[in-house]
């Protein structure tokens, strides 16, 4: 038996981290054993290489091509370490963002050429997909503002503007149309309990 792989996308304050326990729960409560992890991140060397890439103390800028292959380095990481041996195991993989951020962030946002990123996946992630993916849609101007009133400081890409969210948002819904069998595209301006709905709808078509 081969697990599956869920992930979670959109853009700041979009709510990710407020629908990953359900969608978790949702998944334990059927019997499933599941595995919540996250991108970048995930093993210590890619939280390592999380720290690097969203750090915001650095006397040097990341240029995007290093910002996409230190996605991915430590995406290979994850998926060695975590994901795939999650998957053999039969364990359901819930993962906050995946590949198609880098698509997002680094195609859309900071406008690397796609073909070099689908280079990357078909390298790195390969069968690796996620089953689906949830994409919490919102207006850049709403999620920045929701994360804004958030407590902490904001990290290296946070801080970008909001042009920037708008190429990323998309950038994602490109990625949504042209794979409409894999993404799911959930309305993030609605109450988080109409999120929440609209991810068990679709999961119960699985
Ligand atoms: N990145 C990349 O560039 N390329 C890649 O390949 C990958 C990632 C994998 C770190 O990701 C950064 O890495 C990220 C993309 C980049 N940079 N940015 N931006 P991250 O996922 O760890 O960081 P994040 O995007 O900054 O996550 P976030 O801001 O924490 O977003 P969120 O999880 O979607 O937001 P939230 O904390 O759940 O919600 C934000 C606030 O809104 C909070 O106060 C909630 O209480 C509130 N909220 C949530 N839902 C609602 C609803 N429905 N209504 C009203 N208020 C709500």
């Amino acid at each position: 038996m081969r697990g599956k792989i869920i992930s979670v996308e959109g853009i700041e304050g979009a709510g990710k981290s407020t629908v990953i326990q359900f969608l978790v729960d949702f998944l334990r409560q059927r019997g499933h054993t599941v595995v919540s992890t996250r991108e970048p991140g995930g093993t210590p060397l890619a939280e390592n290489i999380r720290h690097l890439l969203l750090q915001t103390d650095m006397t040097e800028s990341i240029t995007p091509e290093t910002e996409l292959l230190l996605m991915f380095a430590a995406r290979a990481q994850h998926i060695q370490h975590v994901v795939k041996p999650a998957l053999q195991a039969g364990k359901w993989v819930v993962s906050d963002r995946f590949v198609d951020a880098s698509y997002a962030y680094q195609g859309g946002g900071r406008q690397v050429d796609y073909q070099r990123i689908a280079w990357l996946d078909t390298w790195i992630v390969a069968d690796c997909q996620p089953e689906i993916v949830f994409l919490l849609d919102i207006e850049p101007a709403l999620g920045l503002a929701r994360a804004k009133n958030r407590p902490g400081s904001q990290d290296r890409i946070e801080l970008e503007k909001e042009i920037f969210f708008t190429q990323v948002r998309a950038a994602y819904l490109q990625r949504a149309h042209e794979n409409p069998t894999r993404f799911c595209i959930i309305d993030a301006t609605q109450t988080p309990a109409q999120v929440c709905a609209a991810i068990a709808r679709r999961l119960e078509m699985l």
